[in-house]
């Protein structure tokens, strides 16, 4: 195990003006920063510039065009919604759309499965339909991928690609209808105005129409109270509660109902998973089958403390974090700060819905030295964390029990 006190050496990257110092990036003050030109992330060949990019407070750059940008992980101590100028962004392809006149968009509603194709206008899908609301997290299959080791190829994330909004549009289900769907439909896909510049083929999703008409996929036009963002799918996109964030489709522009099942790049063979119920396999290992990715697996973090830190020893320090699962709900959150030798229950905080953050605390009088924090969280159907970190070679899903390692004095 590594001694905590090199972890406390280690340095935010040089970058020019803002520098800053050791202790894990939660440690810096939100104003420090946003002064930093540059960090490191917790993985080897973690160097990451912080810059902002339009709507957006200096943010995580993994890549600059498309941008994919990462949430610093101290911003999911600020609250349980995620920020829209701190919401992560990812893009596959480097045709993005750079301005997007709403009042001229409109969403296709077509495909050979329905019988009355039809355009959308952004006008009729707010005046048309019933609007919903419904606080969701939206994340990346590879938050976190940084972190798997054997190291895997894929953007290399820490815990960033994650955030919670407030959500409000128009279940998927009602605008289907208005399309007549033939009994022959069996998916949905979904495309988004941006395109493939340079190959890779465009960015098409496909759900099973029995999941596209559920009820609860929504079209939404509203984050938190605001338009979306513009790098985060202004002015329509996609929600689909406790599903990662690559069904989610931005700045989405056609709809088709489809007879067959949709086999376009992005679904076979992008964003597959081994095709077990541990989505995983032995390290270095190719799965047998795959499936397509699906819903969150139950994950949690310690949010007021980095990896790192120095608490006040035989004084109590207030922990705080974050659960979250593909929909059924956080329904307890366990902790341990003894490196997972014994555990205690942890207080749950408000339940906002089932899609979302939930919040816990818990109290921490450490006797002077070092210590290892964890925290493990169950959802209502008893699903948990593993205690070792589970691989595969997308570098997907990872749930492992994090560990917070601090030092009292
Ligand atoms: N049009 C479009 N939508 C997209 C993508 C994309 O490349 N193009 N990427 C998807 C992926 S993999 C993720 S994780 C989410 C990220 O959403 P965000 O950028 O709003 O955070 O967008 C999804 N929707
Ligand atoms: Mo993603």
């Amino acid at each position: 195990m590594e001694d905590p006190t090199n972890r406390l050496r280690r340095r935010l990257v040089a970058g020019g003006a803002g520098l800053l110092a050791a202790g894990g990036l939660s440690s810096l003050s939100k104003a420090a920063l946003a002064q930093a030109a540059a960090l490191q992330q917790p993985f080897a060949n973690g160097e990451r510039k912080l810059v902002a990019f339009p709507e957006k407070r200096p943010l995580i750059v993994l890549t600059s065009r498309p941008p994919q940008l990462e949430t610093p992980f101290q911003v999911f101590n600020e609250g349980l919604i995620t920020p829209n100028d701190a919401f992560f962004v990812r893009y596959h392809n480097a045709g993005i759309p750079t301005s997007i006149d709403a009042d001229k968009h409109v969403i296709k509603v077509g495909g050979n499965a329905v019988g009355k194709p039809f355009e959308l206008s952004m006008a009729a899908l707010r005046s048309q339909f019933k609007p919903v609301e419904l606080i969701a997290v939206n994340q990346c299959s590879g938050n976190s991928r940084g972190f798997f080791n054997p190291r895997v190829t894929g953007g290399q994330l820490a815990n960033g690609a994650m955030g919670n909004a407030r959500w409000v549009g128009v279940p998927l289900k009602d605008v289907l209808a208005r399309a007549e769907l033939k009994n022959t439909a069996r998916q949905v896909t979904f495309d988004g105005l941006d395109q493939a510049l340079f190959g890779g083929g465009d960015f098409v999703k496909a759900l099973d129409v029995n999941h596209a008409v559920d009820g609860e996929v929504m079209l939404a036009y509203q984050m938190n109270g605001a338009d979306i963002p513009l790098l985060n799918g202004y002015p329509v996109k996609l929600i689909v509660p406790g599903y990662y964030g690559t069904y989610w489709v931005k700045h989405l522009s056609d709809i088709q109902v489809i007879d067959a099942e949709y086999d376009g790049f992005w679904m076979k063979p992008a964003y597959r998973i081994p095709d077990n119920p541990c989505a995983c396999v032995e390290p270095g290992t190719a799965p047998a089958a795959t499936r397509p990715i699906g819903r969150f697996n139950v994950r949690s973090f310690i949010t007021s403390v980095a990896d790192g830190a120095r608490l006040p020893a035989g004084r109590e320090t207030a922990v705080r974090g974050i659960a979250f699962d593909g929909g059924q709900g956080i329904r307890e959150v366990a902790y341990s700060t003894d490196g997972g030798q014994s555990w205690r229950a942890a207080r749950l905080g408000a339940d906002m819905g089932r899609y979302s953050f939930r919040e816990f605390t818990f109290g921490f009088t450490p006797q002077p030295g070092t210590h290892d924090l964890r925290v493990r969280a169950w959802n209502r159907s008893g699903q948990s964390q593993p205690m070792e970190a589970l691989w595969q070679p997308a570098g997907y899903m990872r749930n492992v029990v994090e560990s917070v390692k601090v030092v009292a004095a």
